[in-house]
């Protein structure tokens, strides 16, 4: 098995999207960054790139990973252009958008919120629900109501664009879980400060023309993200049913603690779905991994799977190994 890497730099240097810095931001980094080779951020797809440059700035200064994964992930949300996160995110069949998302700590602490409609930063809410409540999920209805008591506003999360698209599919209404890397990702984020402490989190409106009320892999800790401080951390894209079933980030973190190096750990998670399961071959699935020491890991069903690390005042966009 070859470890396809491309390292896609022009259209994003092409974009300022390669600068020390971030836009609007005059403080340069400081000349210290880089020692005991942190931080290392790394995060799933084309718009992981932006993310990391948010949690880089967050990072360099010295900050704490939980506030950069937080930060990175909301700008993704935040973005009415992307149709697989936060506000603009495609909806449901019945047309309503529902957000999932997770977050972990470098203690262990985990929040999640799933099915929750009318808030833009579901990441938001479940970091909230992480170190504010007794539990580590919140769903739905409840939520919502969580986050309204919390400051956060309603919107309406459909956008044009996306309710378009929302009709043209009702004109076929192909109820399958259609999924492909063009049109529904999540953003995932793994990132390790200089002090050491490792944080994850991800976020997504799941599959686009889902049945209503279902929720995928990205809030269920272990399938969608799993974090533990002393050994890594893992996240996961693609169809969540395959991530579900056989608990994909858990098991990238529980291979790392066995020894085994984060690529073969994300590759091990990808062909444990590979044997069981035969429907992967209409699917995509990407895994990213990332142990103490900074190394990191990616790993996919199919070709197309792009991530962004960020290490050494670098920020790359690569394509992971693809297992089939
Ligand atoms: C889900 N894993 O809800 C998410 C969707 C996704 O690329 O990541 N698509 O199943």
């Amino acid at each position: 098995m070859d470890r396809r890497k491309f390292i896609l730099r022009s259209s994003l240097a092409s974009a300022g999207l390669l600068a020390n810095r971030m836009p609007g931001l005059s403080e340069p980094l400081p000349a210290d960054y880089q020692s005991n080779g942190m931080p290392v951020v790394i995060s799933t797809w084309d718009f992981g790139l932006i993310a990391n440059q948010v949690a880089w700035e967050i990072l360099s200064h010295g900050g704490r990973s939980i506030d950069a994964v937080e930060a990175g992930i909301r700008v993704i949300e935040a973005d009415p252009e992307n149709a697989s996160v936060g506000i603009g995110g495609l909806p449901d069949r019945e047309g309503r958008v529902t957000l999932d998302a997770s977050i972990m700590d470098e203690n262990g602490n985990a929040g999640s919120v799933t099915f929750l409609q009318q808030i833009k930063h579901p990441i938001s809410v479940a970091r909230l629900v992480m170190e504010t409540t007794p539990h580590v999920m919140l769903s739905g209805e409840g939520a919502l109501q969580f986050a309204l008591a919390n400051g956060f506003q309603r919107e309406n999360l459909l956008t044009d664009s996306s309710e378009k698209a929302w009709v043209e599919w009702k004109e076929h209404s192909l109820h399958k879980p259609d999924i492909n890397i063009e049109n529904h990702d999540t953003i995932g984020l793994l990132a390790i400060d200089k002090s050491g402490r490792l944080s994850g989190g991800c976020s997504t409106s799941g599959l686009a023309y889902k049945m209503h009320g279902r929720v995928g892999d990205s809030p269920i800790i272990g399938a969608g993200l799993f974090v533990d401080n002393d050994v890594g951390a893992a996240v996961a894209t693609g169809l969540g049913e395959l991530m579900m079933k056989t608990l994909s980030a858990f098991l990238v973190v529980e291979l790392i603690r066995t020894g085994k190096d984060p690529q073969d750990a994300c590759d091990e998670a990808i062909w444990r779905i590979i044997r069981k399961y035969p429907e992967h071959k209409d699917y995509q699935v990407g895994i990213l991994g990332i142990d103490k020491q900074g190394k990191t890991g990616s790993s996919s069903l199919k070709i197309g799977f792009t991530y962004a690390v960020s290490k050494n005042n670098e920020h790359l966009l690569e394509e992971a190994n693809a297992c089939s």
